[in-house]
This record gives C-alpha cells, sequence and structure tokens, in this order.
C-alpha cells in the first residue's frame, strides 16, 4: 500500500522579495509543510532565516511550520517558537547540552519534539532519546547551504536508522535534508525515510512550476 510521504518545501530556497506569493504556490502545488532553517553563523558558518520570517509565513498559510535549529544554544528559542505557532522543532544532538529536558521543554509547549543528526555523528547517540522525539532529521549533507551533493553513505546510514527507530518501538517520523533529489529521494524512500526537505534539487529548479515537480517527486519515491 503506498503511504503519504511529507513534503517539507524548504524556505530559505524561496525568493524571499516574494514571500507571500511563494508560500501560497508552494500551498497550491501540494506540499505538506514549510521548512525553515535557523542557523547562527557558529554551529555552522551562515545565517540564513529568523523569527521575522516565520512570523510573517505563520498568518498566510495553513501549512505546519517545521523549524530546524542549526545554532549552538537552542533553550532560548524554544518559547519563541511555541509562541509564532511553529509546529515542529529538530535541534542538532551533537550538541553538548542536556537534550532531555529541551526536547520535553518542546513537548510541553505544544510542539513536536525532534532531533536532527549530521553526516558524520553515528545513529546510536540517537538511541536513549529515541522515547522523548517524535521526528528524526537525518542531514545527507553537512548543514548550513542549499546545493551540495548527496553524502554517499547517506543511504547505508539511513538503513542503519530506520532499523534503530524500528526497535523502539515508537512511531517517529524518519526525514532526509540534503541534496533530496528524485532519485536520492526514491533511494531513502526505499529505506525508509518519510518526510523529505525539498530544496534546489527536486523543487526549487529553474521552471518554476512547483505543482509539477511535487508530482514528479511523489512519483519518483512512490508516494500517494
Ligand atoms: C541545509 C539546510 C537544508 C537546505 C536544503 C536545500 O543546511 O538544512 O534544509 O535548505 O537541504 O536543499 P538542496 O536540494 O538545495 O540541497
Ligand atoms: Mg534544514
Amino acid at each position: 500500500m503506498k503511504r503519504h510521504a511529507i513534503l517539507s518545501a524548504s524556505v530559505m530556497c524561496v525568493d524571499l522579495a516574494r514571500l507571500g506569493d511563494e508560500v501560497r504556490k508552494l500551498e497550491d502545488a501540494g506540499v505538506d509543510e514549510l521548512h525553515f532553517d535557523i542557523m547562527d553563523g557558529r554551529f555552522v558558518p551562515n545565517i540564513t532565516l529568523g523569527f521575522p520570517i516565520i512570523k510573517a509565513c505563520r498568518p498566510m498559510t495553513s501549512l505546519p511550520l517545521d523549524v530546524h535549529l542549526m545554532v549552538t544554544d537552542p533553550t532560548w528559542q524554544i518559547p519563541i517558537l511555541a509562541e509564532l505557532g511553529v509546529n515542529s522543532v529538530s535541534f542538532h544532538v551533537e550538541l553538548p547540552i542536556d537534550a532531555e529536558p529541551l526536547l520535553d521543554e518542546i513537548r510541553e509547549a505544544g510542539m513536536e519534539p525532534g532531533l536532527s543528526l549530521n553526516p558524520a555523528t553515528d545513529v546510536e547517540t540517537l538511541r536513549d532519546l529515541l522515547p522523548l522525539v517524535d521526528h528524526i532529521l537525518l542531514m545527507t549533507v553537512n548543514p548550513g547551504f542549499a546545493g551540495q551533493k548527496i553524502v554517499p553513505d547517506s543511504f547505508r546510514k539511513a538503513g542503519d536508522l530506520l532499523r534503530l527507530v524500528g526497535s523502539s518501538g515508537r512511531e517517529i517520523v524518519v526525514g532526509a535534508d540534503g541534496n533530496i533529489s528524485l532519485e536520492n529521494g526514491a533511494r531513502l524512500a526505499e529505506a525508509g525515510v518519510r518526510r523529505f526537505v525539498l530544496g534546489t534539487s527536486a523543487l526549487f529548479v529553474e521552471d518554476g512550476e512547483y505543482r509539477r515537480s511535487i508530482e514528479q517527486f511523489r512519483a519518483a519515491i512512490g508516494s500517494e
């Protein structure tokens, strides 16, 4: 039976000068949620989106808003994200912080808690935290920039991660982020990935036909 994959549009790839039009176009095209990359120039060597962009988007759409925090100190951001109407949040498991209370705080604030994992990080680092998360974001490129090439080991790693999640007995959505093209998406879907962050590889392509891109992507990964 075909399952519905969650297609998440990466807002850092839209034409920010036309933010309102872009968000409406993405919703009409059938994306399932919007993905916001928040960076601090320290955890990754770049700075992209921030709170004002999320605030501007919230009243424009009923789509869920997912925030991917690539920052060294996510702790103070959680109440702000909740206030902005964000639906799900992930922060990086590599951070030298106590993840448990932060995951609890995200849930208590009414958002779905998640963890993100860099390409070099072993999936085993997630094991003890699985009871506390609703979703995991597997980075298939080193975070910081759109338009990179997938780290080839990502396919093996996706399989390992899906097996680890399966052993937890919990319903945890595994997503992938970075160079999610039709071909890479299809291979990751086969491994069991269910959420795909779409950027310049499959959605923000030259013709700007978002609806067609979404249909093509769903067909490539066998999503209803
Ligand atoms: C990268 C960020 C991502 C990108 C997305 C771009 O650090 O977390 O969400 O926006 O990966 O996609 P693409 O297809 O250009 O790699
Ligand atoms: Mg991201």
